[in-house]
């Protein structure tokens, strides 16, 4: 049996990593089969064996996989059709291009979404977002970088300028079929669809049309997800 373990809110529908999005797409972009294991952030002994205490965490058979790139790696060695990456030199490509989608594309959205997340979480798991994620803004609560969050959304959109030049000559980040920086990207553009009704990508943005286009990929795997 093949199991991505990932997680959820206080209602475990709500699935909003964008970690475990990742890999949710790379696990149907592969074709394969799994069962899907919503865990709370402190629920942490369902795949304690793995090593890990961040999630999503793979168990495929016997094998325990972390880190959302390692688990795409993972993939790409052990299931050779439908590549995500295709090459050696995609493969070294994607550390850059993981840090930049980390650091700009997730790391950009988190002050503006912390607090819609906090908002989905039981007390316990609440308590513990905030005590762990608070510190990062230098003294501020959740919810006063929320507040700050309509005056910070043009400098995230600025930020995803090389994404949206690259969609101005071509229909995926990976060229004309979307592959493994595609699901990268959209992972975190699933997180904010999950958590929040504040949408950061304008109508009109051509990141916008292509982020349409991915939510009809695999029966509409992102469209169907449960928001809030
Ligand atoms: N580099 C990891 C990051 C995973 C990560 O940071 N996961 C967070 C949630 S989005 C987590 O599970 N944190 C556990 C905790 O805070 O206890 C990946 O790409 O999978």
């Amino acid at each position: 049996m093949r199991q991505l373990f990932e997680l959820c809110g206080n209602d475990r529908d709500i699935r909003f990593s964008p970690f475990a999005w990742r890999a949710l797409f790379c696990l149907a972009h592969k074709g394969l089969e799994f069962e899907r294991t919503p865990l709370m952030f402190l629920e942490k002994d369902p795949y304690e064996a793995s090593g890990s205490t961040a999630l999503p965490v793979l168990k495929d058979g016997e094998t325990w996989v972390t880190d959302s790139l390692d688990i795409a790696k993972y993939l790409e060695a052990t299931y050779q059709d439908n590549p995500l990456f295709g090459s050696d030199v995609a493969l070294g490509q994607a550390q850059f291009l993981n840090n930049f989608f980390n650091q700009v594309v997730v790391g950009g959205l988190f002050p503006m979404l912390a607090a819609d997340v906090f908002d989905l979480l039981s007390d316990d798991n609440g308590a513990y977002f905030r005590k762990t994620r608070e510190p990062n803004f230098g003294g501020a609560t959740l919810e006063q970088m929320r507040d700050k969050r309509d005056s910070m959304v043009d400098a995230y959109r600025a930020s995803l300028n090389p994404i949206r030049a690259t969609l101005g000559s071509q229909n995926f980040l990976c060229g004309d079929a979307p592959a493994w920086a595609d699901y990268a990207a959209m992972g975190g553009f699933m997180w904010a669809k999950v958590v929040s009704k504040f949408d950061p990508i304008a109508n009109d943005d051509p990141i916008n049309a292509w982020r349409e286009r991915m939510l009809d990929l695999f029966d509409g795997l992102g469209r169907s997800a449960k928001t809030v």
